[in-house]
């Protein structure tokens, strides 16, 4: 009975880091490539709390630039990988749909962790960051 009480205890706690969450935009931009020129844009990803595995769900990655504004006509891609074990390719199809607003369906083909990877280029400069998530 103990160890039941232990075991909601547990999945409680996991409740709370459902969800996908932003890491440490700085921790992320240390992680740029030596001599490459690193864009100090900010990136932001809309992404429901709630994902299920193999539904698709709207995705919208913002970017400013460090003065806040969009960055606009960027190549802007998102890789979904899993944490734990190769799941082959797995890139939603992104548009423009605002001004530094790239948009586009993306479906986790499995429940467990998940990474989205962000990537966005524009005029040489280019960033990365991933966004951790848990799919059910
Ligand atoms: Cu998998």
């Amino acid at each position: 009975m103990k160890k039941l009480a232990c075991l909601l205890l547990v999945a409680a706690a996991a409740c709370v880091w459902w969800g996908c969450s932003p890491q440490k935009p700085a921790a992320v931009q240390e992680t740029s490539a030596a001599g490459a020129p690193k864009a100090s844009w900010r990136l932001k990803l809309d992404i429901p709390e709630s994902i299920n595995a193999a539904k698709p769900v709207d995705v919208a990655l913002r970017v400013f630039d460090a003065g806040g504004q969009p960055v606009e006509n960027a190549q802007a891609e998102l890789s979904l990988v899993m944490s734990n074990m190769d799941m082959g390719e797995n890139k939603p199809v992104l548009a423009e749909t605002a001004p530094g607003t790239y948009t586009g369906k993306a479906t986790f083909t499995m429940a467990g962790p998940w990474e989205v990877i962000a990537r966005v280029g524009k005029g040489g400069q280019s960033i990365s960051q991933r966004f951790p998530c848990n799919v059910r």
